[in-house]
């Protein structure tokens, strides 16, 4: 299994993990969802946030639709057993893990590249960025979280809209339709996500992964079965981590709030 479909680097607290196979516009074959497993088990281990971004100019055009041919025409070998998709497991792992993801995006963030950004938690792109969903016009279907992940966020008429018209989202649009919450000039997104997981991996390991899990799972919940899940978790503060933030504030230590640019 080769990693350089993906590269890794740790700069401090921070992952910086690349979609690296620009001459295909880093469309995603399985090659590829394996190096990036490997990538994000190893940021999980050994970072407190990490980034994704893509080399080249373009952050992923999704499915590899030559490999999907290969399949389609019986050329490359479909599995005999039905096994969990593994994009959504590898982008389950990126969602529902230990530690905060921050997608850098710019170029084609299309089909299965969306589904793959919208794993991240926090979205940057700059002004070259453009989004969309081409599964229609190519006769396939979403198969990344595309109807769980990018529906909860945009709502069905938005992805409707997007998959039946292959219409696609310019930088600003994707931010009224909550894509994305930061948007940088061109060449800007990875800067801008680099300074956001460097702020993020301030907070405490113990609260960002409450709040990468807790918050996509009370979004499934009812009410009071939200509540519930709610107190139970701000119930389990871990000492003596949750014990020496509270007195760096009470003794008046605490760094002021900070509020992050929008760009
Ligand atoms: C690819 C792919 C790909 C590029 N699979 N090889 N995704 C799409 O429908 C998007 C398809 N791609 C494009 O529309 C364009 O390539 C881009 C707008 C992203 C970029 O355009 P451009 O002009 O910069 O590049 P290009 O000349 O179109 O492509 C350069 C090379 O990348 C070329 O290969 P080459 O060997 O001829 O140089 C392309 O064939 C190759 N390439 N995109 C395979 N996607 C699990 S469900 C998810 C379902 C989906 O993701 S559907 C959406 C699929």
């Amino acid at each position: 299994m080769t990693t350089d479909l993906v590269t890794y680097e740790l700069d401090g607290p921070v992952a910086v993990i690349g979609l690296n196979r620009p001459d295909k516009r880093n469309a995603v074959h399985d090659a590829m969802i394996d190096a990036l497993r490997v990538a994000v088990a190893r940021a999980q281990e050994e970072a407190n946030v990490a980034v994704l971004y893509g080399h080249g100019p373009n952050f992923c055009a999704g499915l590899d639709l030559a490999e999907a041919l290969g399949r389609a025409t019986g050329k490359i070998a479909v599995a005999r057993k039905r096994k969990r998709h593994n994009w959504h497991v590898a982008f389950d792992e990126i969602e529902r893990g230990p530690i905060p993801f921050v997608g850098a995006l710019h170029g084609a963030v299309v089909g299965g590249g969306l589904e793959l950004a919208m794993a991240t938690h926090i979205r940057v792109c700059d002004e070259s960025a453009f989004f969309g969903l081409p599964e229609g016009q190519r006769g396939i279907f979403v198969g990344g979280g595309g109807t769980v992940r990018i529906q909860r966020v945009v709502g069905t008429t938005v992805m409707t809209d997007m998959m039946l018209t292959g219409r696609l989202l310019n930088p600003a649009e994707a931010m009224t339709e909550h894509l994305v919450r930061y948007v940088t000039p061109v060449g800007g997104a990875l800067a801008k996500a680099r300074e956001l997981a460097a702020r993020i991996a301030q907070n405490t390991i113990e609260t960002n992964w409450k709040i990468v899990n807790v918050l996509p799972r009370v979004m499934d919940l009812s009410h009071d079965d939200g509540l519930f899940m709610e107190q139970l978790n701000s119930a389990m503060a871990r000492p003596p981590e949750v014990e020496q933030r509270l007195r760096e504030f009470v003794e008046g230590k605490a760094p002021p709030l900070q509020a992050p640019k929008e760009s």
